[in-house]
């Protein structure tokens, strides 16, 4: 009987015959079909979305993996989470856990289930509660404000999120901070179809009693309101209601104090209050076109709510005063741009509130200087996206998910051959996918599209997003990931004039055409300086604190960075912390498109193992080795274990550690001995050395105890 034929398949592709991308995925499919959505290949954990909760979590299951090896009992999260948590005890390495998958694959549960058990296994005593605490009421307050419903999945990231837990050396939690990335704000202003907000409003609306509602001058209904009513507004499953209190329960236990929860709630209501200012055209005594606001009542409530003088309010989303060296002019802003001005506004009042919500929930979390911590690391971001219309939003988030496929590329198959050679260990080279000529083709510091379009944002004269495009395509023409046409579906262009054009990057997980409408606003991401000096003169203290560059003092005429180079920036930062930590990969694969139970598509799950590299893995890791080690430090560690070692070892490292070996009679074909370091193909040799390890360390305490007993 091969391995397939057994009932439920292997729990480790490594075990695979044949190995091949057919048995592959028939391994997967019938693992998944028999609610076994975890399966390893080697350290590295597939996971497939069940779509429905499976009786495999919880204390009982913590408490199982906490006591056992890794291969000990079935692939589970709790067994990567258990391993990556003993190494940073026990081994003195940081860890980093990446989690990646296209939309919906699973990735924030995943998150989830390793912080939850980290928290349940590490540390115990009040304090360490309240930091735990702390550190998981954070998930469903980003959530709120951070996650929306999609097509793709009714509680998708909005934003990318890396978060770093510190330990002291018990290995108890000390905190932890948060790095947020690029929130996906467009969702603020428009919805696609289908598709939902933020989560925060609808639980807003919903969960808030009368009395709050009052407070906020909210209708509970959200019909009423233009960023809400343009798409569906419920969620099959989801109690906005409940969630509403759950977020403020967590905004407590975080420590956010009764004004501050107060504060966010006036400022998110002030969002939806600004997408119902309703803007019309005017004419100007000279006769050229203004705008004015229709409905006086709704802006005078806004301004009250920001204690800002109403009419103040006004003049800054309908006009625009440009500063010469010599004088001040103010034009007036037709309709079109006014609505413009309101957008961005509400758009940036929604980020920076995000931003601002992520910086509290840091100072609360903040460790103290001084004191030597281990760090784990835990990598949640948007996935990949392919849609029918894709803009700058799903380019950066993209860009992201070919920079972390590099890091797997890099730390998994790359550096694992590289190593071998190094050492010069005998090996058969295993080809793979290299996707870095696209990261590169994206960030190039002068020829990339990055790079093209801030020249395209920062360059004088008539710049548009055709001309950017244009640039591209005599740029690009010949190059292999670089595709470029005249899109055939206009129907959403809002703005026919600025032409139909695409262009279209092979990326390593599929072709996705971008439509550059937008491109050069959403990289500028400019407010004018009438709103942000509004904003700040404004009396709420939140609302004027999210606008420091609106005092005139702080006005400096230098630009801030792009989004696109903000973005890209902190993508570098984020690459080179993880690449200074021990990686532990989750890998997330979605079984159908229909967030549907018990649905296997063979051809989506066949594409997501293709472009993840699942085979490559696979056969790199069949013909390695499990683990390795520095000569000196694992002589330092097992030297107890022979008797020419222990207690004294004058000789080299290598020789030390080749002394323990053989008189432990270890295979010749399990282990190798490379230029610096011991290789071991199987994990149950490690798990046998460390057996031995601890045997040997009772044998020596217990005679310790005799020969201390027997002095007295
Ligand atoms: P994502 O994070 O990978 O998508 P999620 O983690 O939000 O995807 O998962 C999508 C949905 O799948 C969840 O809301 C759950 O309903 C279900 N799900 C995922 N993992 C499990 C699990 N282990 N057990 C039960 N249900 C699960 V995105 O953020 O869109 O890229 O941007
Ligand atoms: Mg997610």
């Amino acid at each position: 009987m091969t391995l397939l034929e057994s009932s439920i398949g292997v729990e480790d592709l490594v075990l695979l015959e044949p190995l091949e991308q057919e048995s592959l995925l028939k391994n997967l499919q019938l693992r998944f079909e028999n609610k076994e959505i975890y399966t390893y290949i080697g350290n590295v954990l597939v996971s497939v979305n069940p779509y429905q909760q499976l009786p495999i979590y919880g204390p009982e299951f913590i408490a199982k993996y906490q006591d056992c090896t890794f291969y000990e009992l079935k692939p589970h999260i709790y067994a990567l989470a258990n391993v990556a948590y003993q190494s940073l005890r026990f081994r003195d390495r940081d860890q980093c856990i990446l989690i990646t998958g296209e939309s919906g694959a699973g990735k924030t549960e995943a998150s989830k289930l390793v912080m939850s058990y980290v928290a349940a296994v590490c540390g115990k005593g009040d304090q360490v509660n309240s930091v735990k605490e702390q550190l998981l009421h954070s998930n469903p307050v980003l959530e709120a404000f951070g996650n929306a419903k999609t097509i793709r999945n009714n509680n998708s990231s909005r934003f990318g999120k890396y978060m770093d837990i510190e330990f002291d050396f018990k290995g108890s939690p000390l905190g932890g901070v948060i790095t947020n990335y690029l929130l996906e704000k467009s969702r603020v202003v428009k919805q696609l179809k289908g598709e939902r907000n933020f989560h925060i409003f609808y639980q807003l609306l919903a969960g808030a009693d009368a009395q709050l509602l009052n407070t906020l001058k909210l209708e509970r209904d959200t019909s009423g309101y233009g960023y809400l009513n343009q798409e569906v507004s419920r969620v099959d499953g989801m109690d906005d209601a409940s969630n509403f209190k759950a977020v403020q329960c967590a905004m407590t236990v975080i420590g956010f104090s009764e004004e501050e929860i107060l504060w966010v709630l006036e400022v998110t209501a002030l969002v939806l209050k600004l997408g119902n200012v309703e803007l019309s055209d005017e004419f100007q005594a000279n006769g050229t076109q203004a705008s004015g606001i229709r409905d006086g009542r709704g802006v005078q409530e806004i301004g009250e709510m920001m204690g800002l003088n109403s009419k103040d309010l006004e003049r800054s989303l309908c006009s625009r005063t440009v500063k010469t060296a010599k004088e001040k002019v103010v034009t007036a802003l037709n309709v079109i741009q006014a609505q413009y001005a309101r957008d961005a506004l509400a758009k940036n009042v929604y980020s920076r509130l995000f931003n601002w919500i992520v910086n509290r929930i840091n100072e609360s979390i903040k460790v103290g200087t001084g004191e030597k911590r281990k760090v784990m690391g835990v990598l949640d971001i948007y996935g990949f996206e392919i849609l029918e219309d894709n803009s700058f939003e799903q380019f950066v988030i993209n860009y992201c998910n070919e920079k972390l496929q590099q890091v797997f590329i890099e730390l998994t198959l790359k550096e694992e051959q590289e190593e071998y050679k190094r050492e010069g260990i005998p090996w058969e080279k295993v080809d793979y996918f290299d996707n870095g000529i696209i990261c590169n083709l994206i960030e190039h510091n002068q020829r990339g599209i990055l790079a093209m379009l801030d020249e395209e944002c920062l360059r004088p004269g008539v710049v548009s997003d055709s001309t950017f495009l244009a640039k591209l395509n005599q740029l690009f023409s010949k190059h292999d990931y670089y595709e470029s046409k005249v899109t055939q579906n206009a129907q959403r262009q809002y703005d026919h004039t600025m032409g139909l054009s695409c262009f279209r990057i092979c990326h390593y997980a599929g072709k996705v055409t971008y439509n550059v409408n937008g491109f050069i606003d959403k990289n500028n991401d400019l407010l004018f300086r009438d709103l942000s000096q509004a904003m700040w003169k404004a009396q709420h203290p939140l609302l004027r604190s999210l606008f420091p560059e609106g005092d005139p003092k702080q006005a400096s005429l230098k630009r801030p960075p792009t989004a696109g180079a903000q973005f890209k920036s902190s993508v570098a930062i984020l690459m080179k912390n993880l690449y200074s930590k021990n990686p532990n990969y989750i890998r997330c694969i979605k079984p159908n498109e229909h967030q549907q139970r018990g649905q296997f598509s063979p051809e989506l799950v066949a594409t997501q193992a293709r472009y993840l590299g699942l085979l490559e893995n696979v056969r790199v890791r069949r013909a390695g080795y499990a683990f390795r080690q520095q000569y000196k430090s694992f002589l330092e560690r097992y030297r107890l274990l022979s008797r020419s070692t222990w207690p004294h070892w004058s000789g080299g490292d290598r020789e030390g550690v080749e002394k323990i070996m053989g008189e432990l009679n270890m295979l010749s074909e399990e282990v190798t001995f490379g230029k610096t370091k011991i290789f071991i193909k199987s994990p149950k040799t490690l798990f046998y050395l460390e057996e031995q390890r601890r045997f040997r360390i009772q044998q020596l305490a217990t005679l310790i105890q005799k020969l201390y007993r027997g002095w007295r």
